[in-house]
């Protein structure tokens, strides 16, 4: 990996990793719809809207590896999320396939797979079970990263983040936290393990309340260093009676699951 461009790069995954993987490959390009700042030593800084195919045509020129975080982070109307996250995935996947990008490391979402119960315990073949507008964009990033990986050898790591932070919020966050440091492992799995083709896995940390397994992560050699477990008191202890959601709580995605909820069948 000598050039290895980051996507959605303002955003808080994208500040973070741009400290973490800092002389870790040649050249990082730096591409967001805002502002990014001057670029520093390895770094080139380029601003580009992933709807616009020209732009994402000259953010992906001389690429060896993506890590694609841009788009829309959370629920939002169908437009902008078929605009930014359907839109602007297809069109960067397009100019990978063209400039011959050997990996792509993509931000999924937990709420790709959100209406899973929390009582069930899912692993990397669990299919989707979108939880919202946003989780369907996500799915279909899977699904066209799938497509990518068949038919023109794209190598793919599919990261299904759960909530990534300093520290977990909330009892929900308990379950799906992931650590800067342990998504940097991650990542640097996804660019460099020698032989992936397309894999899925969850971008979480080693939390003792997690609801997945995530021994396809494993495998590949990923060695979480963090967990939320020391963090569960508080956390706990800050969100004692408050009013409880009974859909929220029930799956996996949370308040994501109970918005705009109106099936008559629910049964917890
Ligand atoms: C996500 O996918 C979002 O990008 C993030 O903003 C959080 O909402 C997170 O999921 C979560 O479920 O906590």
């Amino acid at each position: 990996m000598h050039r290895v461009l980051i996507t959605g790069a303002g955003g808080g995954i994208g500040r973070s990793l741009r400290e973490s993987l800092r002389g870790t490959y040649p050249i990082l390009r730096l591409s967001d719809r805002v502002p990014l700042g001057a670029a520093r030593a390895g770094e080139e800084v380029c601003n580009a809207e992933l709807y616009d195919r020209e732009e994402v045509e000259r953010i992906v020129a001389d690429v060896d590896g993506i890590i694609h975080l841009g788009g829309i982070s959370g629920e939002d109307e169908w437009e902008p999320i078929l605009r930014s996250n359907i839109g602007g995935t297809y069109n960067l996947f397009e100019a990978a396939r063209r400039a011959q990008v050997k990996r792509i490391i993509v931000a999924t979402s937990n709420h790709a797979v959100g209406f899973y119960p929390r009582d069930q315990k899912i692993d990397h073949r669990a299919p989707p079970r979108p939880d919202s507008r946003y989780g369907v964009s996500k799915a279909f990033a899977e699904a066209l990263a799938s497509l990518y990986a068949d038919k023109h050898g794209i190598g793919f790591l599919c990261t299904r983040i759960g909530n990534f932070g300093s520290r977990p919020i909330d009892k929900r966050r308990l379950s799906i936290w992931i650590s800067p440091r342990d998504y940097t492992q991650l990542v640097r799995i996804g660019l460099e393990h020698p032989d992936i083709r397309y894999e899925i896995v969850y971008g979480v940390s080693n939390n003792r309340r997690s609801w997945y397994d995530n021994s396809n992560a494993e495998r590949l050699g990923y060695r979480p260093q963090d967990g939320s477990e020391p963090f569960a008191e508080a956390v706990l202890a800050a969100e004692a009676g408050r009013a409880i959601d009974p859909i929220a709580e029930h799956y996996q995605g949370g308040t994501f699951c109970a918005a705009e909820y109106s099936a008559r069948t629910f049964a917890p």
